[in-house]
């Protein structure tokens, strides 16, 4: 039992210490698919602030783009952060995304979001997902992300 306790004080330490540590880290995405199969692996993800969010195009012609009024979305992102649009990225391209303002980021691919083809950023500590608006998003696209974002954030809260 003792030997168990010890065992935890030493993992929560090391948490801490791998996030103080190490105060940036690059994160890496997977651009995937070229039509209805077009995805973002993974699809949501945590990062902290200052991280490096590598975006790494395998195949297909993608982009990733803020929900934004920039690009004529509503917005998705916080309220202090600056929209994002890579433009068009090919197989082979790699494109760097630097968030640090905390907060959920949705992002689509522009030739796929109707497929739905977004993505999700949590940066720093998230509880849930504020109540951005839809506009004329299908409410079926960022369903799928709400669940997986849900799960994680159960994962991280059960974690620490
Ligand atoms: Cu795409």
């Amino acid at each position: 039992m003792k030997s168990c306790i010890i065992t935890a004080i030493f993992i929560v330490f090391g948490i801490s210490l791998s996030l103080h540590a190490f105060p940036t880290d690059t994160l890496t995405v997977r651009v995937l698919g070229t039509a209805g199969d077009a995805r973002f692996e993974p699809r949501v993800i945590q990062a902290q602030p200052g991280d490096v969010i590598k975006f790494v195009v395998v195949e297909g012609l993608h982009t990733v783009t803020a929900y934004h009024p920039q690009n004529r979305r509503p917005q998705r992102i916080p309220e202090n952060a600056v929209s994002f649009d890579s433009g068009m990225l090919t197989e082979g391209d790699i494109w760097f995304l630097e968030p640090n303002v905390e907060g959920v980021y949705d992002y689509f691919c522009l030739p796929h979001e109707r497929m739905g083809h977004t993505g999700r950023l949590l940066v720093g500590e998230v509880k849930q997902v504020p109540a951005y608006p839809l506009g004329r998003i299908a409410p079926s696209i960022i369903e799928d992300l709400d669940t997986e974002t849900k799960l994680l954030i159960d994962q991280n809260s059960f974690d620490l």
